[in-house]
């Protein structure tokens, strides 16, 4: 079987909830294996760099204050196909078009501000996990 990885962030929203705990239960129930796991809380450049590829949208800036206004929850997690898998697992951007079911369906607001974070590829996966984690901070 092939494993591999993917990246994720528990969004400020979902710790202003208390979703946190309902959302890891969702993703370890769906086959995912948690081997790294933190709160930060990002920079204002942190932010910027992250969503860089966004940096000339409209709600980049919006974005940016969003992602920067309270503590995160950052993990590594490994299932196979998990790049794919996770992002079908969180659901659309929008949750108001997301599946039922979906983290983003269950746990979201608005497009703004919708809970979680996966990966788009496994190149991506790579890039954000080692941003924020230590080769001794990964299991
Ligand atoms: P993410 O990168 O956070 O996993 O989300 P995604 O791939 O589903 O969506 P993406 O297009 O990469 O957008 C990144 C984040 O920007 C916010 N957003 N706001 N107000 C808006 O129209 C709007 N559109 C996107 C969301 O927080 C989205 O997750
Ligand atoms: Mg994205």
């Amino acid at each position: 079987m092939i494993t591999n990885k993917t990246f994720t962030m528990l969004k400020p929203d979902t710790l202003e909830k208390g979703y946190v705990g309902p959302i890891i239960e969702k993703i370890t129930a769906a086959g995912f294996k948690i081997i790294a796991m933190k709160m930060v809380r990002l920079s204002r450049a942190d932010a910027r760099d992250f969503y860089a590829i966004h940096k000339e949208k409209p709600f980049f800036d919006e974005l940016v204050e969003f992602m920067v206004r309270g503590p995160i929850v950052v993990a590594i997690l490994e299932k196979e196909n998990a790049v794919e898998d996770f992002r079908a697992l969180i659901g659309a951007t929008n949750p108001a078009e997301a599946a039922e079911g979906t983290i983003r369906k269950l746990f979201a607001d608005s497009i703004s501000e919708n809970a979680i974070h996966g990966s788009d590829s496994d190149e991506n996966a790579v890039i954000e996990g080692s941003y924020h984690f230590a080769g001794r901070e990964v299991f």
